[in-house]
């Protein structure tokens, strides 16, 4: 049964969709059968002639069990291969009535069961969770009136305007056809040739650069539909609306440095937080958010609506709060589910609809195309993952893998034999119809002029956004571009981002050799001071010069939900680490103690056991680190490098640090200066709470020069 967050049964008793996918899970059972039922004698050896003969062909039981095994692959998804899911339930805040019919918009004391899947885009289904990209983050809404997919991203535009260019934008992006190399990763040639041929791209980089592309979690991640949609109300009105996901922990990413690492010490770094997090009971929340505008609102501004390369910024249009997402359940199997889940832009319910965005459109051909392929039948529907919670009824039929029963000597429509039902169903009943936009026009293939302006909406976001952050897209950008080995190609690069910004496009080409004043490439902190005040006027923003919602730094959320490293050894001070463990976890943050080996600690007081050891554990995986008091303890670490290495590498990727008593020494020995504005902390006599808040902060970019994240 599902459980709220506060550990109380769902409102209005089990959670329908959990009740339906019970008639489809089957525990492990007691007696070894094949397929067919027969019960199976040995499982260790085929069937052969003699004791050293060939295997007989008779032995069915080998030749299924093998057979099963050959064909246990699909294809994966063409993009979006990698991804961790979870269930959980929405809740609308307050009825949205006046502005949409949706039902699962209307009562505040339902619960609706979700299904949610996020993803990297360009990485293969092995790839590393925390390499450089787009996050999918993609919603399902089981409704009464059927499956409501939201199959957004952590991003709120795109790369492209129009869905044709699709296939290109991922073939290049992906690894280079010729060698298959990189996997996972856009600095190489043939993605930069494409974005720098295709200026339409521009604002899209500005994201990818940022440490939106990084992020910590994604429990620490926004969502976004990106397109324009349609609310309906039951008047027929219809009004435009993007959608939003804001994380009530915050949105915080990595750093650079930390994500490669994490690539390779915990390729899994995203997953593993997702279903630990649940595990603990740290069930990730969301709020759902709108922005709205009356049709014609935007007459006057001067981009388009229909262009998802474009967001609507927040001080033109607030996000208005909607209602309340928690992930609360994890998947019983993830091939049966998340491998299997097949979300659709088309899959909408009554109250909410399309606009003519070009990239929308093409999607809405897209997905059900792409299920065809990948799950093989036109009856994945079936799957119990995809079924909607509500019935089923048409006169479709047959087809591989059927499994349903269909009674009756009807399977067309009109029928008089079957009494014509299933029937359709009336709009005031609840069948859907589409809004009756006017629609008129010569056909053609044009891009809209409306779409025209590529570069003003990519300087929005840069000046909107902190001097930390700016700092990372340039490192970004050096970073990526310095992996190009096609002279024109960065060439053209530099001449785009000139255009976003001077120091932008000035710091980058000098990385990459291409300036007329060569001199020392400036630290992060010169850097910072010279990216303060550098903004550029823009366009395309309805006269808005930078706006809020797009410094991740307005985020900010609760320590739940993050990890501590407590690094300890035999002679540990019991108490002392106990003090600090428990205002931990007092917030939902999970406390981890490393050690030399795993196992019971001597110690005073009550017994401590190391979980993790600095063999098996690197810093890149916590959020911060404390080290307790106690000499025995504090000698013991000094006699680890890596216990050395963990405090350095935590400090200088920005985390926050403390220490007690003799654990002290060994922020000593890692070159950490006490510094309470900094993130480091002495709590020999002070309390943890200062600590605790610093955790949920998240990061200290504000060290000294050698020591700022990059
Ligand atoms: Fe997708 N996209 N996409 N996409 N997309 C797929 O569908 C496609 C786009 C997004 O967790 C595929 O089931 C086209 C934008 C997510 O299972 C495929 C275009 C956005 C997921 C497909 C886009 C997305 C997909 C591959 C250009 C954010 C993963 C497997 C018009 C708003 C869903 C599949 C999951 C997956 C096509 C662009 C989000 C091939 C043609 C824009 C989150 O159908």
């Amino acid at each position: 049964m599902t459980q709220a967050a506060d550990g109380t049964p769902a409102a209005g008793g089990e959670d329908p969709k959990e009740q339906a996918l019970d008639a489809d899970r089957v525990d492990p059972g007691t007696d070894l059968t094949d397929n067919m039922g027969h019960a199976v004698s040995d499982d260790q050896n085929s069937l052969r002639a003699g004791t050293r003969g060939p295997t007989l062909l008779e032995d069915f039981h080998f030749r299924e069990k093998i057979s099963h095994f050959d064909h246990e692959r699909i294809p994966e998804r063409v993009v979006h291969a990698r991804g961790a899911a979870a269930h959980g339930y929405f809740q609308v805040y307050e009825s949205m009535a006046p502005s949409t019919m949706a039902n699962v918009l209307q009562d505040s004391a339902k619960r609706t069961p979700v299904f949610v899947r996020f993803s990297t885009v360009a990485g293969s289904r092995g790839s590393a969770d925390t390499a450089r990209d787009v996050r999918g983050f993609a919603v399902r809404f089981y409704t009464d009136d059927g499956n409501w997919d939201i199959v957004g991203n952590n991003i709120p535009i795109f790369f492209i305007q129009d869905a044709i260019k699709f296939p290109d934008l991922i073939h290049a992006v992906k690894p280079e056809p010729d060698r298959e190399i990189p996997q996972a990763s856009s600095a190489h040639d043939t993605f930069y040739d494409f974005i720098s041929l295709t200026p339409e791209s521009i604002p899209m980089i500005m994201w990818v650069m940022s440490d939106r592309a990084i992020p910590r979690s994604f429990s620490t991640m926004q969502g976004f539909g990106v397109h324009t949609f349609r609310f309906v109300n039951d008047q027929g009105v219809s009004r435009f609306v993007k959608f939003h996901w804001k994380p009530m922990a915050g949105v915080h990413a990595l750093v650079w440095d930390e994500a490669q690492k994490l690539a390779g010490r915990d390729a899994d770094f995203h997953r593993r937080g997702l279903w630990d997090a649940i595990e603990a009971g740290n069930y990730p929340e969301w709020e759902l958010g709108i922005q709205m505008i009356d049709e014609g609102e935007d007459a006057a501004w001067d981009f388009d609506i229909l262009d998802a390369t474009k967001i609507w910024p927040e001080d033109l249009v607030p996000v208005q709060p909607v209602g309340r997402m928690v992930l609360n359940r994890n998947p019983d199997n993830y091939f049966s589910e998340t491998e299997q889940v097949a979300f659709m832009t088309t899959n909408i319910v009554p109250g909410i609809d399309f606009s003519d965005d070009p990239l929308l459109q093409g999607r809405n051909f897209s997905y059900l195309d792409t299920q065809l392929s990948r799950l093989g039948s036109p009856n994945w529907p079936q799957i119990p993952i995809n079924r909607p919670i509500n019935a089923v009824s048409n006169y479709q039929r047959d087809g591989h893998m059927r499994t349903t029963i269909e009674t009756g000597r009807v399977s067309y429509e009109p029928n008089s034999l079957g009494g014509n039902k299933p029937a359709e169903v009336t709009a005031d009943r609840g069948g859907f119809v589409s809004y009756p936009a006017p629609v008129s026009g010569v056909k053609q293939r044009v891009r809209s002029e409306t779409f025209g302006d590529h570069y003003g909406q990519a300087s929005l976001f840069w000046n909107s956004i902190s001097p930390a952050e700016r700092l990372h897209i340039v490192r970004a950008q050096q970073f990526e571009l310095a992996k190009v080995e096609t002279r024109d190609i960065r060439l053209r690069m530099i001449d785009h981002l000139r255009k976003i910004n001077d120091v932008l496009g000035e710091q980058v080409a000098s990385a990459l050799g291409e300036t007329d004043a060569p001199g020392e490439a400036p630290t992060d902190a010169q850097l910072l001071e010279m990216l303060a005040n550098a903004t550029t006027p823009t366009t395309a923003s309805a006269g808005l010069q930078r706006t809020s919602g797009l410094s991740i730094e307005e985020y900010s959320g609760p320590a739940k939900g993050r990890k501590v490293a407590m690094l300890v050894g035999d002679g540990v001070d019991t108490a002392d680490a106990l003090r600090v463990s428990d205002a931990l976890t007092a917030e939902g943050v999970t406390v981890d103690l490393i050690a030399a080996r795993l196992g019971d600690l001597q110690g005073d007081g009550e017994q401590l056991t190391a979980s993790r050891t600095f063999l098996s554990t690197p810093s890149v995986v916590y959020d911060a680190v404390y080290v307790p008091a106690g000499a025995g303890s504090a000698d013991a670490l000094s006699n680890q490098a890596a216990a050395t290495l963990f405090v350095a590498e935590a400090y200088k990727h920005g985390k926050p640090v403390a220490a007690s008593g003799e654990g002290l020494a060994l922020l000593q020995r890692a070159k950490v200066p006490v510094s309470t504005e900094q993130g480091v902390f002495d709590l020999s006599d002070a309390e943890p709470p200062a600590f605790v808040t610093a955790v949920a902060a998240h990061r200290f970019s504000n060290r000294p020069d050698d020591m700022v994240p990059v």
